[in-house]
């Protein structure tokens, strides 16, 4: 077995390592035992390559994701190939490999991202070689976040994928409106339309998208949905059934890739029937659950919560805080979230639990320790939070004014139509009760500037870190939420029945419990504009967009509800 090269960054790395049939030789934990047994006669990049040829070489500099010594490599494949052909028939081949690996749930995907940056850097150094040869490009897709919708992680991902597998992406961000994304393709001739979007609300704007499409006669282009909330089922048939022309459903950024290749075949196949055959052609038409321990209760009928249970109003109105140590904060990151969540590391097959969370501990936890010092100083941590007299009515919650009488305003949350027939204003007291009830809100940023890190590394290529920083970005916006909530506890007078261990709370085995709008049992995010009146967080410097998405964009909102029963639950 070959040693695993140490990456560029300066931690080990646990990349799979090729043997010459290119199959996965390595099994991570014992590779694991020795690079820390032995690190020095591990580390030596250079003896891995010993013996290849050059092509198989730079192959390898892709598939280990190594940049070390690329530069010379280059040169010398150079003084035999043509810059296009060391792109398509050596750099390309490697990235088909590390699509394979990927695929095969052999390679993670932070190296995999690794193996895409060596592909910029190599297309980065051969590019004053190349000569624009019409026909060279793969394909060529327009990508897009929809109107509204400000979520750019899993878009840019496809373009790292795609352009770095041969295809040209023209990327043009986050909440295009059609004009802008038809406007585009237009001006860059690209082949497909390629849509984005994580809201809800996406995916009526890309059903829309599609109707201009059709209406404006466009529908021979090809178009590749993706996003969380869309479904497979959603694209492939209702979609489908109501675009003229193919659209199709993208899981991942591999699936992106391989929709690609598809389109690309089909395209080249189509091309070559219209040469033979010069009869005008007509493109084909296609036509949380509830917790099963969370006892039923039902506030406006017989379990509304005693008064001797209604915490003292800590203050009336809002309060900010800016000034955090981020180190305070990093203690509530949910390193599960974090390492699984956004890194996306994923338990390899024939590993067993236990040894991947030591694989994790050794390999994630020393990421996350770095980027905890580097970004200290990016983050702007703020909170804005506040605790206001409150009684239900119905599926309403009443928020009164500092009088306890006066209505300021109300929010309206959806009722459970089967079980227990939960809604959030339940676990309020009632209005014709002789108490007023307290609530809390708080909204938390990470601040601005770590979305500016996080984008000047995509645009520099480096986009390991890119994923890397993103998840610290997100992971900390939700840490700082998690302990402002504690804080809220604490403030209302029962903080100190929480778990002492902080991963208790990521479970939420504490009193009370924390709703974001948008989420399944408060899904109006109009309800944003609501808890703006009351927390005023432009004084944080957090602003809402038109279609109530937070600005800047690590930051997240919540209704604080005291009240012991009060847990996650569904709204079908
Ligand atoms: Co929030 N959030 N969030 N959030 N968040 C969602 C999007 C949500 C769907 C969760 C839910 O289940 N309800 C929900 C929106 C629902 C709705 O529309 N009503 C939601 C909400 C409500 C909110 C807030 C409004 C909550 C609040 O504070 N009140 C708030 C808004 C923030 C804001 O306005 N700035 C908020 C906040 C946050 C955090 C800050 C805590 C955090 C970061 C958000 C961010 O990055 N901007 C966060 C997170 C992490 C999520 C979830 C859990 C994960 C998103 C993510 O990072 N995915 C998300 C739920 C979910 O997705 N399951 C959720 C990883 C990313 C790489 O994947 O972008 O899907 P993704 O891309 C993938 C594939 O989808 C695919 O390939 C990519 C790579 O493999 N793909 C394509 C995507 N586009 C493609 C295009 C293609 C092909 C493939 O071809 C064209």
């Amino acid at each position: 077995m070959q040693g695993a090269p140490d990456s560029d960054h300066g931690y080990p790395s646990l990349r799979p390592i090729m043997s010459d049939q290119q199959t996965c030789t390595y099994d991570p934990l014992i590779e694991l035992m020795k690079r820390f047994e032995n690190v020095r006669a591990t580390s030596s990049t250079e003896d891995a390559f010993a013996g290849l040829s050059v092509e198989d070489k730079l192959k390898k500099h892709i598939v280990d994701g190594v940049k070390k010594n690329l530069e010379s490599r280059l040169e010398e494949a150079l003084q035999r190939y043509s810059a296009l052909d060391i792109i398509n028939q050596i750099l390309l081949d490697g990235m088909k490999t590390v699509g394979e690996l990927f695929g095969s749930g052999k390679m993670q995907l932070p190296f995999v991202l690794q193996s895409a940056e060596v592909m910029k850097a190599a297309v980065r150094q051969l590019e004053p070689h190349l000569e624009r040869v019409e026909g060279s490009e793969r394909g060529s897709i327009l990508l897009a976040t929809v109107a509204g919708d400000v979520h750019d992680i899993g878009k840019n991902l496809v373009d790292i994928i795609l352009s770095n597998n041969g295809y040209r992406v023209v990327n043009i961000g986050i909440k295009q409106p059609i004009n802008a994304i038809l406007e585009k393709y237009h001006e860059s001739g690209c082949q497909v339309i390629g849509l984005s979007g994580l809201l809800v609300k996406s995916t009526v704007i890309m059903k829309e998208n599609l109707l201009e499409l059709n209406g404006r006669g466009l529908s021979h282009v090809p178009v590749i949905l993706g996003g969380a909330a869309l479904t497979r089922s959603y694209v492939e048939q209702d979609l489908s059934a109501i675009y003229k022309g193919r659209v199709y459903y993208a899981q991942d950024a591999f699936e992106g890739l391989r929709l690609m290749e598809q389109i690309a075949e089909t395209s080249a196949e189509d091309k070559a029937e219209t040469e033979q055959d010069l009869a005008p052609r007509v493109t084909s038409h296609r036509v949380d659950t509830t917790d099963p321990d969370l006892y039923t209760f039902h506030g406006v009928k017989s379990d509304t919560p005693a008064a001797e249970q209604i915490p003292q109003l800590p203050f009336y109105g809002a309060r900010t805080r800016t000034q955090f140590d981020p180190y305070e904060v990093y203690k509530y990151i949910n390193p599960t979230a974090l390492w699984r969540g956004q890194w996306q590391f994923k338990r390899p097959d024939g590993m067993s639990n236990p040894e991947f969370t030591a694989w994790l501990d050794d390999q994630a936890k020393p990421i996350q320790d770095r980027l905890q010092r580097e970004l200290a100083r990016v983050f702007d941590l703020r909170v804005t939070w506040g605790y206001f007299w409150c009684a239900s009515e119905g599926n309403d919650l009443v928020i009164y004014q500092e009088d306890a009488q006066t209505e300021r305003l109300r929010f309206t949350f959806p009722r459970q139509r089967d079980g227990r027939l939960l809604c959030l204003s339940d676990f309020f007291l009632p209005t014709h009760a002789p108490q007023r009830d307290v609530v809390g809100f708080q909204l938390v940023t990470a601040g601005a500037r770590v979305s500016e890190h996080e984008r000047a590394l995509f645009e520099k290529g480096d986009f390991q870190d890119y994923l890397f920083v993103h998840g610290m970005g997100v992971e900390t916006a939700e840490a700082l939420a998690e302990y402002w909530h504690k804080v809220m506890r604490h403030e209302l007078g029962f903080g100190h029945n929480d778990p002492e261990e902080v991963k208790a709370l990521f479970g939420v085995k504490y009193q009370g419990c924390r709703y974001s709008f948008g989420y399944p049992a408060c899904p109006n995010l109009e309800d944003q504009t609501k808890l703006f009146e009351l927390l005023l967080p432009e004084k944080i410097g957090v602003e809402m967009s038109e279609e109530f998405m937070l600005v800047p964009e690590q930051s997240t909102s919540a209704v604080i509800i005291h009240h012991p029963s009060a847990k996650y639950f569904n709204i079908r």
